[in-house]
């Protein structure tokens, strides 16, 4: 599962400074290696304290993180959904990602020029969400016609419940709204899924701040803050200058000073990975071997046999129970072995729904 998350935004608001800073493994922690798979296309791995405990305790030959990928998707500009900047394309680029990173400049800087004139990240803001908003209701308006007839003769009942859903969702996008925020229930978004809007992708919005306002924000992001609130939204406050500095640096050490100068207890970088994680609505699993220890990416949601089929489809098919320790026993007792002697070792079947943290044993046959 290579899931992806788009970079989206207004031109010189910073999104391939960020890009880059995600791009150069110098600026994280530890072992977060980033590739560049395409130049705007970069895999990164995604960092998450339980598995270097478990590592330490485990002590295996190897570890593998989690990954996702990250697109810088430049070039957004007003037109777009009229193919205006080879809008289209970009536009596309956006409707194969599986959620948003917005960015917006909240940083005033004379030497960087803006493309319209002036700092306003809301009105930015609107510019980005009115294109996607007018390729969506092109995308709506296609399939109205195709389903409207066949659901006033009857008949076809999901054509008829496809037709009743869009039925709100246009006028909510031509009202200057997002699909996301459409007053129609999760059940019912899944009658639209096939449409692959792009109003809909989970979104985070990113302030590009300077170093003053890194720590505790300032107006312009309170303004994006006021401008999202009823979009259910996570607001990141970052320094795209900043995170580009801290990369500089060689060291861990030199870096953890650097931050703890600025009042910033993690990298802009590292928090950006992680809620970008947490936007794909993403459960974790590990295994725990000695010859290694590995951080598996599920749906929230799956099943035991399910999770099992990420690792090898046979592990699926073949499935025969699970053995889940829970991260936190995991830890206190130190061990598998431990763990089982306590009693916090528990065998599954086909039902449990795997938890994000458990410590899964599959037994299978093929
Ligand atoms: N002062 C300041 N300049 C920035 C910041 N982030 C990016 N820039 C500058 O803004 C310009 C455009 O940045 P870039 O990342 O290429 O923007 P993009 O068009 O969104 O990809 C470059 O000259 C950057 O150095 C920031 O946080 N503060
Ligand atoms: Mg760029």
């Amino acid at each position: 599962m290579a899931l992806q998350c788009g970079i989206v935004g207004l031109p010189n608001v910073g999104k391939s400074t960020l890009f880059n800073c995600l791009s150069n493994a110098k600026a994280q922690a530890a072992n977060f290696p980033f590739c560049t798979i395409e130049p705007n296309v970069g895999v990164i791995t995604v960092p998450d304290e339980r598995l270097s405990k478990l590592a330490e305790l485990v002590n295996p030959n190897r570890i593998v993180p989690n990954t996702i990928e990250i697109v810088d998707i430049a070039g957004l500009v007003k037109g777009a959904s009229k193919g205006e900047g080879l809008g289209n394309q970009f536009l596309g680029n956006i409707r194969s990602t599986n959620a948003i990173i917005h960015v917006l400049r909240c940083f005033d800087d004379g030497n960087v020029i803006h493309v319209d004139g002036s700092v306003d990240p809301v009105r930015d803001k609107e510019i980005i969400d009115t294109e996607l908003q007018l390729k969506d209701l092109e995308t709506v308006d296609k399939r109205i016609q195709k389903v409207e007839k066949m659901a006033k003769t009857g008949g076809d009942k999901d054509a008829k419940k496809t037709f009743e859903i869009l039925s709100i969702v246009k006028p909510h996008l031509e009202s200057g709204k997002s699909a996301r925020t459409a007053p129609i229930s999760e059940e019912d978004f899944v009658f639209i899924d096939d449409l692959n809007l792009l109003t809909v992708k989970p979104i985070l919005y990113v302030c590009n701040v300077d170093e003053a306002s890194v720590a505790g924000g300032n107006a312009y992001v309170e303004q994006v803050r006021e401008a999202v609130k009823d979009e259910n939204a996570e607001v990141l406050i970052i320094s795209a200058q900043i995170e580009s500095e801290i990369s500089q640096l060689e060291s861990y050490e030199e870096r953890q000073m650097f931050l703890e100068d600025l009042g910033l207890s993690e990298s802009g970088v590292n928090k950006l990975i992680k809620a970008a994680y947490r936007l794909l609505n993403l459960a974790t699993y590990f295994t725990a071997g000695v010859q290694e220890v590995r951080a598996w990416t599920i749906e929230k949601g799956f099943t035991a046999p399910q999770a099992a089929g990420v690792i090898h489809t046979d592990f699926e098919k073949g499935f025969i129970r699970a053995e889940v320790i829970k991260y936190d026993d995991f830890v206190t007792y130190g061990s598998e072995n431990a763990c089982k002697e306590a009693g916090k070792l528990s065998v599954e079947g086909k039902t449990y729904i795997v938890e994000d943290g458990d410590i899964m044993h599959f037994r299978f046959n093929v």
